[in-house]
């Protein structure tokens, strides 16, 4: 069956008389001058609202209600904040004729994925002080907090600050936190690699002072910023910021755990002789999709180039100008940068890409990725300090009652010299680690019992679930909560396969908007309705590959028992080294993905 989905036209350039290799400019004539008719609504709310301040001050003010106003948490996004309702107690209060019981959650910017142990006691703080007592890690290497009620948001965004970690673009139509491989064993590399994993995110941070004014005065009724230039103004993004969310990461072959061509825009580390010469660069990955809408569709990242480390920046800033131009903002379901990339070609988007550079990009160099997942246990660098990668089910950090994971955290964060790093796989490395205290580390390790993190079969360790309920107000079925029994009863089949040390990736969310990367997972489970999943097969154990759809609307008792045969099937009859997506496709288990535009097919 020939794919449904439509190439579309994409809009024209605003500006194309910049010159080149500068900074372009967003047009001086705004979009919503020319075409307001056809805008969606949030451009109109972005427009209205002074460079991301909106009513958000009133909305904060009143304690009338646990909510801000609508076009305000749409705002509120960009500072790296969501309102949300706790599902669990939705529809008993609505009965009991009360307001949902709102609450925010709060994502934590962690360039890179790298905290200080002051930072991570922080934030273990803050947790206890003013969200649910968890703190959630994400699958892009930043903290998220659940739970936190209007009268306490200000007072936590002041104190991340404080721990001088921000919110500041989490969230909205701006370059979000820009993720890097945490490298334990290349420490030299790695210390390169962050550097312009954090200049981009800086470079590509949003310049409005409504941050500063909103969330961070003293308390004396001063603000920050009291006089508002009147030529205020977003040099990259322009009072509209970007049509959507915008996505960076930086990777270091041979590991994916970036999961590079998911993402709107990737730097592949080329490493020769220990040093990094230079980055292949990709453009256009994005996974959210809506069931039954074939026009919104999975893809993976295109290869646009290569260049030197000391352009890296610069490339950055000339794609992000190139989508703030061309993408779509009358339709966000056909806004992302995938989409423009696809309507453009690739050909023509480097182009574009080119003419602002004013220079070519180079042929990309080859480099190989062999996984997607974390490595876990501990490994020894080069300068002898140690790491260690530790599983955190599903990125969640709390005290059980027979596993006080947090506690021992916490503790370690006490004695720990080196820094903490989030994988992108919702798991944490104690990082550099000195001889001198390695010990004392482990010690605590074996008190709270978490030495034993990653004890647990190779499907567990190559595992994720997003969030979903309850508190996403996306969700259309568990994901968190339920993965870790899903997996539970997969490994019983794989124990009687013999396989429960043979990595799978497995990953589910609880909707169709892909959080938790399912699409590139070789099991991929995505939420249909309660208890009932959309499962899919195929995908490339490295993150190279899309899968294919296995089963519409699987229901959730239903789903090992589907797996089964072809788990089996594996055993039996797998290669030397083939990895279990690969099988499904050579066995005839389910068809190649190719191309995103043609997942439905
Ligand atoms: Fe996501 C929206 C959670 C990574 C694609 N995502 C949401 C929201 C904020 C729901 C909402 O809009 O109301 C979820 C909040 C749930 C909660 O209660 O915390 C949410 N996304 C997450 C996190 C926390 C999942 C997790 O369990 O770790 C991840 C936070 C990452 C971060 O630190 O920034 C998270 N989201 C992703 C990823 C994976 C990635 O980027 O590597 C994707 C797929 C890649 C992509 O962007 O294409 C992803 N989230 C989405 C989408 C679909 C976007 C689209 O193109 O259609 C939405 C919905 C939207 O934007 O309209 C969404
Ligand atoms: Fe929510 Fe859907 Fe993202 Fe899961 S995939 S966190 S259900 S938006």
């Amino acid at each position: 069956m020939a794919s449904t989905a439509k190439p579309r036209k994409s809009p024209a350039p605003k500006n194309p008389s910049d010159a080149p290799g500068e900074l372009h400019r967003p047009s001086p004539r705004p979009q919503h001058e020319t075409d307001l008719a056809k805008l969606h609504a949030n451009e109109s709310i972005k427009i209205a609202s002074d460079y991301l301040r909106g009513t958000l001050l009133d909305g904060l003010a009143d304690m009338s209600t646990g909510a801000l106003a609508e076009s305000d948490t749409q705002l509120t996004k960009f500072h790296g904040i969501y309102q949300q309702d706790d599902r669990d107690v939705r529809r008993e209060r609505r009965k009991q004729k009360l307001e949902p019981a709102y609450s925010f959650m709060i994502r934590v910017r962690v360039a890179g994925g790298v905290c200080t142990p002051q930072q991570w006691l922080d934030m273990d703080r803050l947790a206890s002080d003013y969200a649910n007592g968890t703190i959630k890690l994400t699958t892009r290497q930043a903290f998220q907090f659940h739970g936190v009620i209007k009268s306490n948001l200000k007072t936590t965004i002041k104190e991340i600050n404080q721990a001088l970690l921000d919110t500041i673009a989490a969230c909205g139509d701006v370059n979000r936190n820009v993720m890097c491989n945490p490298n334990p064993y290349l420490s030299t590399v790695h210390a390169e690699v962050l550097g312009v994993a954090q200049a981009i995110s800086d470079h590509l941070t949003p310049r409005t002072r409504a941050y500063h004014e909103i969330w961070l005065d003293d308390g004396s009724g001063e603000k920050v910023q009291v006089t508002k230039d009147p030529v205020e103004e977003e040099p990259i993004y322009g009072a509209q910021y970007l049509p959507r969310k915008f996505k960076t990461v930086v990777a270091i072959p041979p590991s994916n755990d970036v999961d590079i061509f998911a993402h709107c825009l990737g730097f592949i580390a080329i490493v020769e002789d220990g040093k990094v010469v230079g980055y292949n660069v990709t453009v256009g990955g994005g996974l959210g999709m809506t069931h039954g809408n074939e026009q919104t569709y999975p893809q993976l990242a295109r290869m646009l180039g290569f260049c030197k480390p000391q352009d890296a920046v610069d490339v950055a800033e000339k794609v992000v100008t190139v989508q703030r131009d061309y993408g779509d903002r009358s339709d966000r379901k056909h806004s992302r940068l995938k989409y423009t990339v696809d309507d453009l070609g690739i050909d023509r988007f480097r182009e574009l890409v080119e003419e602002r550079l004013g220079y070519k990009l180079e042929t990309p160099r080859p480099f190989e990725f062999e996984d997607n997942g974390d490595r876990y246990g501990w490994v020894k660098d080069a300068n002898g300090n140690s790491h260690l990668t530790l599983f955190i089910q599903n990125g969640r950090v709390l005290d059980t009652a027979d596993y006080p994971m947090r506690t021992g955290l916490r503790e370690i964060a006490k004695v720990h010299d080196g820094d903490f790093r989030l994988t992108a796989n919702q798991n944490l490395i104690i990082a550099n680690v000195s001889p001198k205290n390695r010990g004392r580390i482990e010690e605590l390790l074996a008190k709270y019992g978490i030495a034993d993190s990653h004890n647990r079969s190779a499907l567990r360790l190559n595992s994720m679930a997003c969030v979903a309920l309850p508190t996403c107000g996306l969700a259309l079925a568990e994901s968190e909560r339920y993965l870790p029994d899903l997996v539970g009863e997969i490994e019983e089949i794989l124990d009687e396969a013999g396989l429960s040390q043979d990595a799978i990736t497995i990953r589910m969310t609880g909707c169709p908007n892909g959080c938790a990367r399912p699409y590139i997972a070789e099991i991929g489970l995505v939420g249909r309705n309660p208890a009932t999943y959309n499962l899919y097969l195929g995908a490339g154990f490295h993150g190279q590959r899309l899968g294919k759809l296995y089963r519409d609307s699987a229901k959730a008792d239903e789903i090992a028992d589907m797996l089964r045969p072809i788990i089996l099937d594996y055993a039996a009859n797998r290669t030397a080294g083939e990895r279990f997506g690969d099988f499904c496709i050579r066995a005839g288990h389910i068809k190649e993905s190719t191309d995103g535009r043609d997942f439905h097919a």
